[in-house]
This record gives C-alpha cells, sequence and structure tokens, in this order.
C-alpha cells in the first residue's frame, strides 16, 4: 500500500497538502483527507496501520493521478541520514577524501554507523521538483537510496526514495565540511509515496537504480540491489532513536550503495531518475543554488 501527500491540479500552490493512498492499479489517489486524515503522522502512529488503509479501497473519494500533483511524502518529520553503509560509498568517498580516509573505513566497520541530519520536513523537494547543486562546489553527485518511514514510537513503518544530494570536493577537501557537502538547498529530495504493509525481508529483495539524462542522452546508469547494505533497518533505526525524540517521526536515509565514476559531475538542467522496486520512481530536475 502507497500513501502519499499531493494537491489537486486546479488548487493554488499555497493550499493545504492533502493525504492520499494510490488505488492498487496506481492509476488513482483516494482522498483520506476527505475522510478526516490531515496529517501522515497520525496515520503513521496507527498499530492498525494496514487494515485501516485497507477500508479505505471503495469508499473514499478518488481523483485520477494525473489530476494530481504528488508533494513530498512528509508533513513535520525530520529527515536524517545514514551513510558509509554500502562497501561502494566507503570505497569512493576514500578515494575523494584528501586526509580524512580513514574515518570512512572505521565508520563503515565500527558498531554506531554514521548519522546525520539531512532535512527539515519543509526544504524537502518532492517528486517533479528541484535537486540542487551548490553553485561554490565542482564536483556534484546524486546519492539514491532507500529511506526508512519512523513513527513516534521509532517503529519503521514505511519505505520511500531519497536523493541525497552531495558535493564530493567540499566533502573531500575536509570531513569537517559534511555538513556543507550535505546540506544546502535543494539538497534532499523525497518521493514519490511511501509504502507501507512490507517486511525488512521483503525490502532486502528490491533493487535500487538510478539514471542520470543530459539533454535526452544518458549520462550515467548503476543499481544495486538493497540486500547489499551492511545493517538492519532496525539497526540504523535503533542509533537514531538513542537519546532523541521525533514526536512526529522521522525518516532516515540508509546510505548509497552507487556511485558514479569519479569524472563525472552533474550539470543544471540534468534529469535524475531513482527507481526503488516497490516503492516508484522518483525524478528531479537538477538546478544550481
Ligand atoms: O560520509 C559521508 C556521507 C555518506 C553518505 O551520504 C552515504 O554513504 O550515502
Ligand atoms: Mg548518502
Amino acid at each position: 500500500m502507497k500513501l502519499c501527500r499531493f494537491l489537486p491540479s486546479e488548487s493554488a500552490s499555497s493550499s493545504p497538502a492533502r493525504v492520499g493512498l494510490l488505488t492498487p492499479d496506481g492509476a488513482s489517489v483516494l482522498d483520506l483527507t476527505a475522510a478526516g486524515w490531515t496529517d501522515l503522522s497520525a496515520l503513521l502512529d496507527r498499530d492498525d496501520l494496514v487494515a485501516l488503509l485497507a477500508g479505505f479501497q471503495g469508499t473514499a473519494s478518488a481523483r485520477l493521478l494525473s489530476d494530481v500533483r504528488l508533494l513530498p511524502p512528509v508533513d513535520r518529520q525530520e529527515v536524517w541520514a545514514a551513510g558509509v553503509t554500502y562497501l561502494r560509498s566507503k570505497s569512493a568517498r576514500m578515494e575523494e577524501s584528501d586526509f580524512s580516509a580513514t574515518a570512512y573505513d572505521r565508520v563503515y566497520e565500527a558498531p554506531r554507523p554514521e548519522i546525520f541530519f539531512k532535512s527539515l520536513a519543509e526544504k524537502v523537494s518532492g517528486p517533479g521538483g528541484p535537486a540542487g547543486i551548490r553553485a561554490d562546489a565542482k564536483w556534484n553527485v546524486p546519492e539514491p537510496e532507500l529511506a526508512l518511514v519512523l513513527n513516534s514510537r521509532g517503529q519503521v513503518v514505511g519505505y520511500t526514495i531519497a536523493n541525497d544530494m552531495s558535493s564530493r570536493d567540499i566533502e573531500g577537501e575536509n570531513l569537517l565540511y559534511l555538513p556543507q557537502a550535505k546540506m544546502y538547498r535543494h539538497s534532499c529530495a523525497l518521493g514519490p509515496c511511501i509504502t507501507v504493509g512490507v517486511t525488512e525481508t521483503e525490502v532486502r529483495t528490491w533493487t535500487i537504480s538510478i539514471r542520470i539524462e543530459r539533454q535526452g542522452a544518458v549520462m550515467f546508469q548503476g543499481e544495486t540491489p538493497v540486500s547489499k547494505i551492511k545493517r538492519g533497518f532496525e539497526e540504523l533505526a535503533g542509533w537514531l532513536n538513542r537519546s532523541q525524540e521525533f514526536p512526529h517521526g522521522a525518516v532516515l536515509l540508509t546510505g548509497t550503495g552507487v556511485v558514479p565514476p569519479n569524472e563525472f559531475t552533474l550539470a543544471v538542467g540534468d534529469v535524475v531518475r531513482i527507481q526503488i522496486s516497490g516503492v516508484g520512481e522518483l525524478v528531479n530536475t537538477v538546478v544550481e543554488v
């Protein structure tokens, strides 16, 4: 089952977002806000979420997907990110780094994972939205990632697609610049929906793939099975929740396992397509910020 946030196409952008449930054929959205659900966090907190959502099929009012604009699938959740959870991410980062290479090696092996703050919900870019590259960076890449959706009790209740946009030259120059390499305008995209009611075992059979297009030509494509991730989802969520609280829930990006070759950098106008089987496709266009 797939939850989303949306606006009817005819609504002004300033209109309040609506919570939706995709129909099983993916062609329509059931309007859960018309049925009284105004935010995602209250829904995600329900122990009977799957049964509750099943009850809307055939009863809630529906709109064709082509008649709505999908919004980022977060309303008040903080967005955090784990890193160096795939061997590919560790080796790429050790190559880009001048003097902090061993930090990546050590965190890959350590019990405590790397976790950093990524975005406030209101700053997240949604389906079809912009993916930012910094004007003061020279080496920019998307990071296609599976994102865990946590409820206010820290339980993993859903999954979405993330693009953890990153400036490799800034991160590589000095690890203390990581927040600048990772957190800037339009550096986080999520969407198009949140898949709920699936187990970690099932999600580990999924594949994450990315295609970067420039004026219609494919500049890079790659993929990784989710199963190549080094850590468990509960393990990552457990570390995020330590000495923390998320009254509205949280989203946790789980790290990238696909890194373009070192000579590749994004350009303005590039189209980044990230697909995760079981969720869908997140498409964003690169802008300079
Ligand atoms: O250590 C820097 C960030 C790692 C990251 O974002 C990733 O592995 O996906
Ligand atoms: Mg990342």
